[in-house]
């Protein structure tokens, strides 16, 4: 261990060395890593030490789910996805933001337990323009869920499978505290809101070392790229892989090689809700708030339930911040009734995606397919795999 780390955390290390459990490993290796001053020479010894301590945390974590009891009951945090999913949350500490009247705004289920607390999940239904959006009004989130308080583990390993967060904010309250703590809460549990994944992957390999590739041109113009793959290998291999190729597709900080190691990170994109937006003064509250978290939320929409106010074309709006759009498949003549949801980033989609949407022998059974597109100068055309789809467009699939 280096000598610029200071004595106190050179004893902290000592006693993590010599710890026997996991748990206090993980204690030692944490009071180790808060007592290293932080600054570019230390940067690598941190980054080191917190992929040491995520493996931990991820021994810890198997240990006590293979510690709990097998046939439990089915739990009512565990809810069957359906269509594109929106999770309502908010913060414990601001009772009644008005989830579960939202829920009942967009969806007609819950009417009676308005103005109650909500112990479990509420499901609704909200249809626009043929599209099924599951909103799940979810009890409210306390501090210290992310270690499981207040059913905290249960709502955030639902969070984890859903399409958008919504953040449910009291315009008529204090705003930075409500976000602050569901922000901290899920950065704790690891789920990181509104950013890109890290330019970055990590197999493991039958191979007895570990590789580093710089695939793009970005990341070969990196500086000192040796030394950068000698943290890379470091790190990697404290965080439990000793064989395996890392690819790298940009710059990367340190910290990101922590998170691609870790496969409890997860990557969401969110949105805020402000309610009660009927309510005197929230106008101002409302501009404050969206300018003051303009950089981690590009979408915050304002509401009122006691008005029955939400933008009457909602749906599209989140359809649109997913990336996601709408085409509808056509059989014989006949449209379907239900659209087909594409992806749109990172490329537009194409007719081969419609075909390993539906099933992927039609990939290998396809001859070509007809799209047609009403606003279009030629609205029926006859197309290959790579043609690219827009919003609307009827497709019909032709085997050979
Ligand atoms: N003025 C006003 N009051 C609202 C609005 N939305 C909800 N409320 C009131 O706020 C109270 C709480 O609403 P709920 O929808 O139950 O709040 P919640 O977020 O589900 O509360 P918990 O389940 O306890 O977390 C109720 O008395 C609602 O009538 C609104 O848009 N404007
Ligand atoms: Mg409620």
């Amino acid at each position: 261990m280096s000598s610029n780390i200071g004595s106190e955390a050179q004893a902290a290390y000592q006693k993590y060395l010599e710890a026997s459990t996991i748990d206090e490993k993980i204690k030692r290796l944490e009071e180790f890593i808060s007592l290293v001053p932080k600054h570019k020479a230390t940067e690598k010894i941190v980054a080191l030490n917190k992929s040491r301590l995520a493996k931990l945390r991820r021994e810890q974590e198997s240990l006590k789910t293979r510690a709990k009891t097998i046939g439990k009951q089915v739990s009512p945090f565990s809810i069957k996805k359906e269509g594109i999913q929106l999770i309502l949350i908010s913060d414990y500490n601001s009772p009644g933001v008005g989830k579960t009247s939202l829920l009942n705004l967009l969806t007609g289920a819950a009417r009676d337990k308005i103005g109650k607390f909500t112990p479990v999940p509420e499901i609704g239904i909200y249809t626009h323009k043929k599209i099924r959006y599951q909103i799940v009004d979810m009890p409210s989130i306390m501090e210290g869920a992310s270690s499981g308080i207040g059913n905290g583990k249960e709502i955030i390993s639902q969070l984890r499978a859903c399409d958008l967060i919504c953040f449910c904010v009291d315009l008529s309250r204090n705003y930075k505290n409500q976000i602050d703590l569901l922000l901290d809460e899920l950065n704790k549990s690891h789920v990181r809101i509104n950013v890109q994944p890290p330019p970055l992957t990590i197999e493991k390999t039958g191979s007895n070392k570990i590789q580093v590739f710089y695939l793009t041109n970005e990341s070969k113009e990196l500086n000192d790229v040796e030394d950068l793959t000698e943290k890379i290998k470091e790190i990697t291999h404290a965080g439990g892989v000793r064989n395996g190729i890392v690819k790298v597709f940009g710059k990367i900080e340190l910290d990101q090689i922590v998170d691609t190691l870790n496969p409890s990170v997860m990557y969401k994109k969110a949105i805020i809700l402000g309610t009660k937006g009927d309510l005197a003064l929230t106008k101002n509250t409302f501009s404050e708030l969206e300018k003051f978290y303009s950089n981690i939320f590009p979408l915050v929409i304002g509401t009122s339930a006691e008005k029955k106010k939400i933008p009457g074309d909602f749906g599209k709006i989140v359809l649109k911040y997913l990336q996601k759009m709408k085409v509808y498949t056509m059989n014989k003549g006949i449209i379907a009734e239900k659209p087909l949801i594409l992806e749109c980033a990172p490329n537009q989609p194409t007719i081969r995606d419609v075909t390993l949407k539906i099933h992927r022998s039609f990939l290998e059974s396809f001859d070509y397919a007809i799209v047609i597109r009403k606003k279009a100068r030629q609205t029926k055309k006859k197309v290959g795999l790579e043609y690219e789809l827009k919003e609307n467009d009827i497709i019909e699939l032709h085997t050979k």
